[in-house]
């Protein structure tokens, strides 16, 4: 391959463009039709620097969808399977969405701002398009916008020393997924403990894009005491860690059932949602295919340029959606998302890469538990 993406304007520019340019960015990938960093230039600082320090993400390209208005928290209870209970201002929630048939449509975050006013935080997949839809098919009453708001993260074990040390102690007390509302020498924020990772770790939700790069310098400027550097959502951590990358992992008709999030779907809920009867029917039959772990031989890889099919005994059993040489548990590792019956712990595949063939099995996931170190 011997091309490079033009850069035009169609392609969005974060508000922590010019910071990430300036600070060595190497690779981008495309994201809710934004650039974002991908890589450095130095995978391995940048793994080990989430692992043992803290590392600065631009992740701008999570997109928000603003729900506002009088019906904002029926609509949101609507367009998600899972209960929000007592869904209080100031609590995150990982809120999946499906269509009418049950197929995930973007995994967001969900915040509450204000008993009227909601965020999605978005993945890669157009959301503003389908809530606008459904708020006006049923006569919701509510606007649905994309507001000026885009995410920085700081994630790894020493996140929590650079987020006290610019906004002070009562970030410690924030619970996982809490967030509150707040500025940072005037510049308006929210900041949230979550992240893409499972280091630990803050977003620090911009909401004024013109101050991208005064936010990029201060918490530079911060971190500087405890070895910050430039990163982004960790590959090879994020396959280790289980966490899910939609789009990736997940085929356009698959349902939350087979890629691991049916602890997100609350059937027993009285009221309605989109997809509630789809689902009930996937939860009764079983889903068709399985997100699993995989270790494989070989070579160590770096990446999958594309889905690679999978064999069990010569028959086509599914795809590989992820691939990576795991430093934690020193072999190649992936996932794979799987026809039910190949999906079994144990199960023996092969596949064909870009470069190689490989044998590997099915094992249990996360591939690596939480809080194993790396070995020295
Ligand atoms: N932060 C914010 N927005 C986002 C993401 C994010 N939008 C896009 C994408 N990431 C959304 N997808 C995810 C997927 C997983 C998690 C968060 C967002 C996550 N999962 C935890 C896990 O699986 O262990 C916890 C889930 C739970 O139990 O609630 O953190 O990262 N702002």
């Amino acid at each position: 391959m011997s091309f490079q993406i033009a850069l035009g304007p169609r392609e969005r520019k974060s508000p922590f463009y010019d910071s990430t340019v300036t600070d060595g960015v190497s690779h981008m990938t495309i994201y809710n039709d934004m650039f974002m960093p991908v890589s450095y230039g130095d995978i391995d600082a940048e793994y080990r620097r989430l692992m043992q320090g803290v590392a600065m993400w631009d992740v701008a390209a999570e997109r928000q969808v603003e729900i506002q208005g009088k019906d904002a928290e029926r609509l949101v209870r609507y367009l998600t399977p899972r209960d929000l209970k007592d869904c209080a201002i100031g609590k995150g929630k990982y809120v999946p969405l499906c269509d009418h048939e049950g197929r995930l449509l973007n995994d967001p975050v969900l915040l509450r701002l204000e008993d009227d006013r909601f965020w999605l935080s978005i993945a890669d997949s157009n959301v503003l398009l389908w809530v606008r839809a459904i708020a006006a098919e049923g006569g919701f009453d509510v606007s649905v916008q994309e507001p000026d708001v885009s995410p920085l993260a700081i994630q790894g074990p020493k996140a929590v020393d650079v987020v006290v040390d610019l906004f002070g102690g009562w970030v410690r007390d924030l619970k996982y997924f809490w967030f509150r509302q707040t500025e940072l020498d005037g510049i308006p924020l929210v900041v949230a403990r979550s992240g893409w990772s499972k280091q630990g770790g803050y977003e620090l939700y911009l909401r004024d894009g013109t101050r991208g790069g005064a936010l990029w310098d201060k918490v530079k400027k911060a971190g500087a005491a405890y070895g910050i550097g430039p990163g982004a959502p960790n590959y090879i951590e994020r396959v280790e860690s289980g966490l899910l990358s939609y789009g990736a992992d997940t085929m356009p008709d698959s349902t939350p059932y087979e890629v691991g999030l049916e602890k997100m779907i609350d059937l027993d809920r009285p009221d309605d949602f989109i997809g509630k009867q789809a689902l009930a029917r996937v939860a009764k039959e079983g889903p068709a295919r399985r997100l699993v772990g995989i270790t494989f031989d070989g070579d160590p890889v770096s990446t999958n340029e594309h889905p690679w099919s999978v064999r069990v005994d010569g028959h086509i059993a599914g795809t590989v959606r992820a691939v990576c040489h795991s430093p934690r548990r020193a072999e190649n590792i992936g996932i794979a998302l799987l026809e039910t019956k190949y999906a079994d712990i144990g199960t023996v595949i092969e596949f064909k890469g870009e470069k190689a063939s490989y044998k590997g099995e099915v094992v249990p996931q996360p591939l690596v538990p939480p809080g194993t170190p790396i070995p020295e």
